[in-house]
C-alpha cells in the first residue's frame, strides 16, 4: 500500500505537465479523435444488391394464407383486415371495376368500402410475387403509360397489370368468408352462415384469359360461393 501510494504522488505533476501541453497548443477538435478509413471516398454512390430467387415460384400467391404476416405468432389463413397488404392496389382507396380494369373512385380511412371492391382486399386476393417485387423496384408492370395532356381514349392514363398467369398451378383461387364481405366487395348478397358450407363465402379465381374468348366454362377455377349468382 505504502510503495503505491507513492507512486501516484510520483506520477502527478507529469500529468499536469501534459495536460498544460495541450492546452497552449491550441483548441481541441475532432482531427484528434477521429479519423477515416483510407479506403473511404466522398465521391462513393450508396448502392445496394438484391439478392433474388429467379425461377417459376415468383409467380406464386403472393399471400399464401400459410405466413404469421403481421408476428404475432398466429398464422395468417385469410384475409386479416388489420393487415395492410401491399400491391398494385392502394389499401385506403376503393375500386369500382370498367373497361375491363379496377378504377379507384374513393378514399377510405378504414380500408372499407361501400358497394366497391376494397384496394387492401384486393391485393390480398390478387397479387403474385412479381407483382410485389416489380412494384418495389419500378412501381409496378405498366400495360398502358401516357402522359400526353388528357383529351379522350388513353391519353394521360397509367395502367397496371398483373402478370401473366398460366393455366396450370400457377393459376390460384382466393376464398373469403368474412362476415365483412359486403364492406370489401360491391356484393351484398354473399351467404356467410349457411348451413351448408358449400353456399358461403366467394372464391375469386386468379388467371389469365383472353378477356375476349374467356368463359367460365374454360376457368381452371371453379366459383364455389353458390350465394354469388353467376351471371
Ligand atoms: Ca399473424
Amino acid at each position: 500500500m505504502r510503495l503505491t501510494t507513492l507512486g501516484i504522488g510520483a506520477l502527478m505533476p507529469w500529468a499536469v505537465w501534459a495536460v498544460g501541453l495541450d492546452y497552449l497548443s491550441g483548441a481541441d477538435n475532432m482531427l484528434k479523435y477521429a479519423a477515416l478509413p483510407v479506403t473511404s471516398v466522398d465521391s462513393a454512390q450508396p448502392q445496394a444488391m438484391i439478392t433474388l430467387s429467379k425461377d417459376h415460384t415468383l409467380f406464386f400467391k403472393a399471400y399464401n394464407d400459410f405466413t404469421d404476416l403481421n408476428g404475432d405468432g398466429v398464422i395468417e389463413t385469410t384475409y386479416n383486415h388489420s393487415f395492410i397488404y401491399y400491391g398494385y392496389f392502394d389499401s385506403f382507396k376503393c375500386y369500382s371495376y370498367s373497361s375491363d380494369r379496377f378504377v379507384p373512385a374513393n378514399r377510405t380511412e378504414d380500408k372499407y368500402c361501400n358497394n366497391q371492391w376494397s384496394g387492401n382486399f384486393l391485393n390480398w386476393a390478387s397479387m403474385t410475387r412479381i407483382d410485389v417485387v416489380r412494384k418495389i423496384l419500378f412501381g409496378g408492370a405498366r400495360s398502358i403509360d401516357d402522359s400526353t395532356a388528357a383529351g379522350g381514349g388513353d391519353q394521360n392514363l397509367t395502367v397496371l397489370q398483373r402478370t401473366y398467369l398460366p393455366n396450370d398451378a400457377h393459376s390460384f383461387a382466393k376464398y373469403y368468408n368474412g362476415p365483412d364481405i359486403a364492406k370489401l366487395t360491391p356484393f351484398t348478397d354473399i351467404s356467410t352462415n349457411k348451413v351448408d358450407k358449400r353456399e358461403n363465402g366467394i372464391t375469386l379465381c386468379n388467371t389469365t384469359v383472353d378477356i375476349l374468348t374467356f368463359s367460365k366454362e374454360m376457368s381452371p377455377c371453379r366459383i364455389f360461393a353458390l350465394g354469388l349468382s353467376e351471371e
